[in-house]
């Protein structure tokens, strides 16, 4: 983008730090309303460096206590930080509370923090699009590192990875099942391992357990993922914590990983929004209904007439 161009007002407005703006365009993403998505384009040459921190783990773990325990440890530290909840629509987990709980110790008009809360309404996909897009509006106006909360549903903490640059699986003593659930697919997705309720009997064993658990290897052979002990009531850790997110942060710079990273969660995100439009676009299409016919009455099955359609389709264009 030519530094002449002027930016659209809003975006604008965005950058030179008003919150009210921030919000508002926020809402904007999440309704999918043309003035954000104008924004969206002006802002994304500006975006792609901030660390999106994901913080991932089954129910009641502590993700919003740590959460709470690593703002307070990186506003005295000086930096702007920002917090995202994700909320899969529950209302175990209403917005309010997750806000107000993590809200809870911080002088109310701090500048340097920035907290939100989202649902993704169900959609698949549609916390990676949503979380994305709400991370380039924080970055735009000034906060470089983005805390993220999901709650712990499998499908959720999967997606996490197509968000984050470095996602933190948060476990507590006895793992036991979790440990299953950890092969299952939380394993996969761990940069940093952090063993929280480290007040509690059993925290030792547990990050024993995960610290050979995590020597078999991981996802990335040129990283080891370090497990940390964590409590938030003590509280412990939380330094130590925020060292190991950096020091993963910084390995994605030294060894070249973190644009193999963005050239991956990019792919997906042109994927999936690209797969969006087909949808839209297939859905109108005036043959459909007559290709439901010969399905419905049993003489051709659902995989060739979608096959069919497919490559009429495509001679259509050729
Ligand atoms: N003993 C102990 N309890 C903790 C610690 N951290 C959090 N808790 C308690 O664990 C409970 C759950 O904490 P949250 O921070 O809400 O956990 P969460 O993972 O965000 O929960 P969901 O968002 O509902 O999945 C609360 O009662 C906390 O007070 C800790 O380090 N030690
Ligand atoms: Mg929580």
């Amino acid at each position: 983008m030519s530094p002449a161009r002027r930016l659209p007002p809003a975006a604008q407005a965005l950058i030179d730090g008003d919150r009210r703006a921030l919000a508002r365009l926020i809402t904007g993403a999440e309704n999918d309303d043309p003035g954000a998505r104008e924004v969206l384009r002006a802002i994304y040459p500006r975006t792609g460096h901030a660390w999106l921190v994901g913080l991932a783990g089954p129910l009641g773990v502590g993700k919003s206590s740590l959460i709470n325990a690593l703002l307070a440890h990186l506003r005295s530290l000086g930096k702007k930080v920002a917090v995202v909840a994700v909320d899969p629509s529950s209302p175990f987990s209403g917005g309010s509370v997750l806000g107000d709980r993590i809200r809870l110790d911080r002088p109310p008009d701090d500048p340097g923090i920035f907290i939100r809360s989202m649902a993704t309404r169900g959609h698949a996909g549609g916390l990676a699009r949503a979380t994305r897009e709400v991370a380039r509006l924080l970055e735009a106006a000034g906060f470089g590192i983005v805390l993220v909360e999901t709650v712990g549903s499998g499908q959720v903490d999967v997606e996490i990875r197509q968000v984050a640059t470095t996602s933190v699986v948060v476990l507590v003593p006895h793992l036991g099942d979790e440990v299953q659930t950890l092969k299952a697919g939380l394993f996969e997705i761990a940069d940093v391992f952090c063993v929280n309720k480290s007040d509690l009997p059993g925290a030792d064993r547990a990050r024993r357990d995960l610290t050979e658990l995590a020597s078999l290897g991981s996802v990335d052979p040129g990283w080891r993922v370090p497990v940390v002990a964590t409590s938030t009531t003590i509280p412990s850790g939380i330094p130590e914590l925020w060292q190991a997110i950096e020091a993963h942060e910084h390995y994605l710079d030294s060894s070249g990983k973190r644009l193999e990273g963005e050239r991956r969660r990019l792919t997906q995100e042109i994927l999936a929004l690209a797969e969006s439009r087909f949808v839209a676009d297939l859905s109108r299409d005036p043959s459909l209904p007559r290709r439901v016919e010969p399905v419905l009455a049993r003489r051709i099955d659902p995989e060739t007439a979608a096959r069919r359609w497919w490559q009429e389709r495509r001679k259509g264009r050729a």
